[in-house]
């Protein structure tokens, strides 16, 4: 795509690059990369054009598109093989599945489904998730492991180690937490949900799709959601740009899933993980399919499972159900 390598030579070069030297790079022509340059002015990039000396980008726009996502990416790929973008769509999610049931060639492992805007942004077991344009950064990760399909839900709990470690580099802000399984919370505010589904035989995954929604540079949320929503600017007052969110958490994904794929299990990670462990020590209230309880939650074993010590003295090891954190979200 001839716009995001523009883009990637401009963001990359600290001098004018001249439009002249952009021809010959991609053997294109004058007219080619004028009307990319142009494009680029259309999307907000601000372009500086200097007789004899060429292009300069002087501004970001903080844009989710393919070119300023793939302009990113050319040099650091990493967990992501193929970008498929959409300015709008219901859910990433279907998208990922409805693409992955037509086969893995046009599909393959790593292939990242990424939107501005989803209509239809679904949560765990059937609730909503909301996702706007413009502040949010909405994508779900196509992946087809060997591995075994009871092993799978153990992928939430590396994708919520790589979005944690991410928001503390681009934010530099200790505070972000997981809290088993599926939530990533700064300040005791979720910032970001993860929702994992998998078509799979009972020894066989065809495809597992990582849903991650992360809210950037929400400024505020609806009334039902506002006590316990919150994004990384309302919680840092850092504005970071979401592509390079995306970047970063793709080479951070990339480092931690190859860690599990050595184990299938979550033993080279256990460490890391209770690290940012938000349920650790703390006590929570467990909602299984058949009894409802309360403990104190010590960490996370090798199969992803969290450990928590019952009143009653009794340990139990969590797969499943709702776990709720006393302090957050309103739980007192
Ligand atoms: P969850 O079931 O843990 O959380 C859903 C609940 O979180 C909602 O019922 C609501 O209370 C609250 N909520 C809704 N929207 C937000 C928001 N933007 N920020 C914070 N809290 C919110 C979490 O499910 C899984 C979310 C995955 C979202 C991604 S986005 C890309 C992909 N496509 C898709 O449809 N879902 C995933």
């Amino acid at each position: 795509m001839l716009k995001a390598k523009v883009l990637h030579e401009l963001r990359n070069s600290s001098d004018y690059v001249s439009g002249q030297w952009l021809c010959h790079r991609f053997n294109v022509s004058r007219t080619a990369i004028w009307k990319c340059i142009n494009q680029l002015k259309e999307d907000g990039y601000a372009i500086e054009a200097v007789n004899n000396k060429g292009y300069r980008i002087t501004a970001y726009p903080d844009v989710i598109t393919e070119s300023e996502i793939e302009s990113l990416l050319i040099d650091r790929r990493g967990i992501v093989s193929k970008l498929v973008y959409f300015e709008e769509t219901d859910s990433t999610n279907n998208e990922a599945k409805k693409h992955a049931e037509t086969g893995v060639k046009n599909a393959p492992d790593g292939t990242l489904f990424i939107t501005e805007c989803q209509t239809g942004g679904r949560g765990r077991r059937g609730r909503g998730w909301e996702s706007p344009a413009g502040s949010g950064i909405w994508m779900s990760l196509l992946l087809r492991p060997s591995i075994n399909p009871n092993n799978a839900s153990m992928l939430t709990l590396v994708t919520a180690l790589a979005v944690a470690r991410t928001v503390f580099l681009v934010t530099g802000s200790r505070g972000c937490k997981i809290k088993w399984p599926n939530d990533i919370v700064l300040n005791k505010k979720k910032i970001c949900g993860i929702l994992t589904e998998m078509s799979a035989e009972t020894d066989f995954i065809h495809y597992v799709v990582i849903g991650i929604g992360i809210n950037v540079n929400t400024a505020e949320f609806d009334d039902d959601i506002k006590d316990k929503a919150s994004s990384l600017y309302m919680e840092t007052k850092v504005h970071v740009k979401r592509s390079e969110i995306v970047a970063v958490f793709s080479s951070e994904f990339k480092k931690y899933y190859e860690i599990f794929l050595e184990t299938k299990d979550m033993s080279g990670l256990i460490d890391d993980y209770n690290s940012m462990l938000i349920n650790a020590g703390r006590e929570v209230s467990i909602i299984s399919a058949d009894e409802e309880y309360t403990g104190t939650a010590s960490g996370i074993n090798q199969k992803g499972e969290l450990l928590v010590t019952r009143d009653d003295g009794s340990r139990v090891e969590i797969c499943a159900g709702e776990v709720s954190v006393r302090g957050l979200y309103g739980y007192v």
